[in-house]
């Protein structure tokens, strides 16, 4: 009697579960479930997850983000869209180069293996993406184009040379990147003491860009505040004033120049200084042996140091009285070199840093100030360093004005004496790209005696790395030398490649036509699906990935590559940064130190004790590293407990933004929770199957796939309606809120309210079971799969199986009110019952209206004329007297 089929059910262990879905998947791809992804009309819906390294271990924080992202691109495919969610490498960089120094093997090769090891943990993830469109970024069919973007950007003069001071290890010949050198200054590679030096280097002009990669901050409505504030300060918009300062007779210079937020302070000028390599301090310093040991030494000093040195015999004027040459000049490693002029106007009486070089400098000097604070202003530091104050009487004809009108004024007076006027600057500096690296994208470019830099021309791109490259491509004549395209003279290669953050900065449009081989990609296909809909990643991405991105997104608009859609060429329309993952950390509270799991006795999970005392051990959830033993490992977990599992486990632990403690003894509710739906589709199965027998399943499955709720009542209608209030929250988790954790717990509700309702018709129960496996496969695709073959075997036995993916999101209704009972008494007697909804409590207008138009109403107030309607503010019972 019972269903044969699911006989084949229980007995499927979790692994087992998976394996069978994900090798049906691999014929049919559940993506593709829906007949309509491939037609035109439907809505676009572009999902994308920060692409990995691929270092071959897919972690734990890579489970969460594409976890959050495979949710949403299936969620976003039942709803009828037509989904993009795709996957690639960010495969160049430096542990493959380390890797092939190390051990001796091919960069490439360990690469790619690393990408095979990856691509089966995410297949045993489940997470289902589109690997037709799969890039690797160090494969010539990627790399070519990220080598044409680099000449487009040349062509519009946004990719140029310029000597710039780099790191320089001696030993191995080559620039580090500041991360590589040590705290004693050695290269964390061949530990020599590293060298500073002028090489001319690669930048792109992303402060082209400045001010619309600042202005269109504004355009990100759907950004995390967060993130559009650390990108703000990146960029840094400063505005303020430029100064000119006269410099006294015979120096070879005329003048000194600086830049400033506070005009209003001038007359409080007492000191200039000057950043260690601002070109004068470097002249001085040729002349001055003491300054050429100051500046060579103040290389070790903190940012904040307040060491100075008083060029001698130097004196510039304040331009407010250009003729009077009593202002000092100092060399002063606390002045940033590229920044503004290199240079600050030195006003100890209103501001702080200034205060400090000054008193440490120039001691039992005078202390000037020219701004009074304004009268509520609390008294706590020495100087008034804010800028609600007012010029004092050391201002002259500006005396009296507010901070912010005098300084316009003093502005608009050095305008008119030639000596300065409004000025911007900008923190953001190019983007320097070089890097001396052998696992990068060559940057495609013939020097030539003759022609100067010549662009590879199309037909020559890519151009190849070299196979089996252990050291940078200087060192490889071959590579190096070639002919100029343009004279056919003897040239050589540019041996720099490019910064992998120049991989990474256009990747989303190659998703959109990936196997373009005439261009980077097609204007059509691009301005179809750009805007990305919503991007996941991490917040250690804030910044530099996203800027260069916006950068290069905006670039590709201005030169046509697309059309730059409704953001002004920004790249992505939601950003959503999910936070970090915490592992349980174990600690011995005698000693204090990490314990190794096996350290630790767990028995009893919630009170963990120290093996060797037997005491009980801290907990604690810290970021995950080898020194605290606290790492986890998804594979393991996916093993242990199943995919579907381990998704919803992940989701349900913390908010998608907020940093997640994992704690994998916690799994067990998600898996209790799992198994209670896997048993109560046997019950479904077998009331459907009862039902066969006795020839009314056919009358039952058209029922339930058309209630309407105005004919349904009792415990139908009660959870019908719980039903829909849990869809509709689920919704819209799902599309708005992406509160994905609430989404669990809804599936939980969900699943009790259907699995402990008694008295509930099949139509119903059938209805209700369906929407719960539709509504949770986004999140346990293998067990919705399950569950939803086997019922749909009971509804119709002879019918071929179709995904679950195949079908629609389960539809939201309209959810009748709840009715109320109200008790209508006129001229003090009970009459009669209303039966009205309960929402209408408070509501006088309407639930009199409601009232009077009731049949008792008419057949009681007949021919009566109301005197009193008394509709209280809480309760059911209303009054009515009559003459
Ligand atoms: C005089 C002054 C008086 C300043 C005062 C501040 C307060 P932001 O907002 O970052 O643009 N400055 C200018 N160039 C500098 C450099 N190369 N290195 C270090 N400091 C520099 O800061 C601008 C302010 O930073 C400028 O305004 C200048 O000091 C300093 F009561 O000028 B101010
Ligand atoms: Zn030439």
């Amino acid at each position: 009697m019972a269903n044969p089929n699911y006989a084949s059910l229980k007995p499927l262990s979790t692994q087992e579960l998976d394996k069978k879905w994900i090798d049906i998947w691999k014929e049919k791809p559940a993506r593709l479930a829906k007949v309509g992804s491939e037609t035109k009309d439907l809505e676009n819906y572009y999902a994308l997850s920060m692409i990995p390294y691929p270092s071959g271990n897919l972690h734990i924080g890579h489970l969460r983000v594409y976890t959050i992202s495979d949710v949403l691109a299936r969620y976003r495919r039942m709803n009828g869209f037509k989904v993009i969610h795709a996957m690639g490498w960010d495969a160049f960089g430096l542990p493959a180069e380390n890797a092939a120094i190390e051990r001796g093997i091919d960069a490439n090769v360990w690469t790619q293996s690393n990408i095979v090891k990856m691509r089966e943990q995410m297949n045993t993830m489940l997470a289902d993406f589109d690997w037709e469109r799969e890039f690797i970024s160090c494969n010539p069919d990627y790399y070519k184009w990220t080598q044409k973007l680099f000449l487009l950007l040349r062509e519009k003069g946004l990719a140029y040379q310029k000597e710039s001071m780099v790191n320089w290890d001696p030993v191995e010949k080559t620039v580090l990147a500041n991360e590589q050198v040590d705290a004693d200054g050695r290269s964390w590679r061949s530990g020599a003491i590293v060298e500073k030096k002028m090489l001319s280097q690669w930048f792109l002009g992303i402060t082209e860009f400045a001010e619309p990669l600042l202005n269109d901050l504004n355009l990100l409505d759907q950004w995390p505040e967060r993130v559009k504030t650390m990108q703000k300060n990146w960029i840094g918009k400063s505005e303020g004033a430029k100064v000119i300062f006269p410099v006294q007779e015979g120096h070879d210079l005329k003048e000194l120049q600086t830049f400033t937020t506070r005009p209003d302070t001038l007359f409080g000028l007492q000191y200039l200084a000057i950043a260690t390599n601002n070109p004068i301090a470097l002249e001085y310093a040729k002349k001055l042996p003491e300054l050429a040991k100051f500046i060579e030494e103040s290389k070790d000093l903190p940012d904040d140091t307040k060491a100075g040195f008083k060029i001698p015999d130097f004196y510039v004027a304040n331009p407010l009285t250009p003729e009077v040459f009593d202002i000092p000049v100092f060399v002063a490693p606390y002045v940033v070199g590229d920044y503004g002029h290199g240079s600050v106007m030195g006003c100890p009486g209103h501001d702080t840093r200034d205060f400090g070089f000054w008193t440490e400098n120039m001691p039992n000097q005078p202390i000037k100030s020219v701004i009074n604070p304004p009268k509520d202003h609390e008294v706590s530091e020495e100087i008034y360093t804010g800028k609600q104050g007012f010029l004092n009487d050391n201002c002259g004809p500006f005396s009296g004005l507010s901070s912010s009108e005098g300084g316009k004024k003093i502005v608009e007076l050095l305008s008119q004496k030639q000596l300065g006027g409004f000025d911007v600057q900008w923190r953001l500096r190019d983007w320097l790209i070089s890097r001396q690296r052998f696992w990068g994208a060559p940057i495609p470019i013939i020097h030539c005696d003759s022609c100067g830099t010549v662009p590879v021309p199309d037909e020559d791109l890519p151009v190849l790395l070299p196979e089996g490259l252990g050291a940078p491509l200087s060192h490889s004549e071959e590579f190096a030398h070639t002919h100029c395209p343009s004279c056919g003279g003897e040239a050589k290669r540019e041996t720099d490649t490019m910064d992998t953050f120049m991989d990474s900065s256009w990747y989303f449009f190659r998703y959109t036509d990936p196997k373009n081989d005439k261009s980077i990609f097609s204007y059509e296909k691009a301005s179809e699906l750009m805007p990305v809909d919503i991007y996941i990643g991490g917040i250690e991405h804030a910044i530099l990935h996203l800027l260069y991105s916006r950068f290069i997104s905006k670039f590709l608009h201005s030169n046509n590559n697309w059309s730059g859609g409704d953001l002004n060429g920004e790249p992505v329309r939601r950003l959503v940064t999910q936070g970090m993952v915490h592992g349980k950390t174990f600690n011995d509270p005698d000693t204090g130190k990490f314990l190794k799991p096996d350290e630790v006795d767990l028995t009893n999970p919630d009170k963990p004790l120290v093996k060797k005392t037997g005491k009980e051990a801290f907990i604690t959830f810290e970021k995950m590293s080898k020194s605290k033993y606290n790492g986890a490992n998804p594979e393991e977990c996916i093993q242990k407990h199943g995919a579907d599992a381990t998704r919803a486990h992940i989701l349900f632990q913390a908010p998608v933004e907020d940093v997640l403690s994992w704690d994998e003894g916690k799994i067990v509710g998600i898996k209790r929770w799992l198994s209670k739906i896997k048993t109560f589709t046997e019950k479904v199965s077998d009331d459907l199957d009862s039902a066969r027998e006795s020839g009314k399943l056919e009358d039952i499955v058209s029922k339930s796939r058309s209630l309407d709720i105005a004919k349904l009542s009792g415990e139908d209608r009660k959870l019908w309606i719980d039903v829909q209030k849990l869809l509709r929250s689920i919704t819209n988790s799902f599309h708005d809120d992406l509160s994905l954790n609430t989404v669990i717990s809804d599936y939980m509700k969900l699943t009790n309210f259907i699995t402990s309702s008694k008295k509930v018709s099949t139509p119903v129960l059938l209805y209700s079971f369906e929407s719960l496996l539709k509504a949770i496969s986004p999140v346990a695709p293998a067990t919705a799969e399950e569950c939803w073959e086997l019922i749909q075997k009971s509804v119709n036995p002879t019918n071929q199986w179709t995904s679950i993916f195949k079908e629609d999101w389960p539809k939201l209704e309209e959810i009748p009110a709840e009715l109320g009972r109200f008790s209508i008494i006129i001229n003090g007697k009970r009459r009669f019952v209303l039966n009205a909804p309960k929402n209408l409590v408070g509501n006088d207008q309407a639930l009199r209206d409601l009232i009077l138009k009731s049949e008792d109403a008419q057949e009681w107030l007949a021919g009566k004329n109301i005197t009193n309607f008394i509709v209280p503010p809480k309760g059911f019972a209303v009054t009515i007297n009559t003459d």
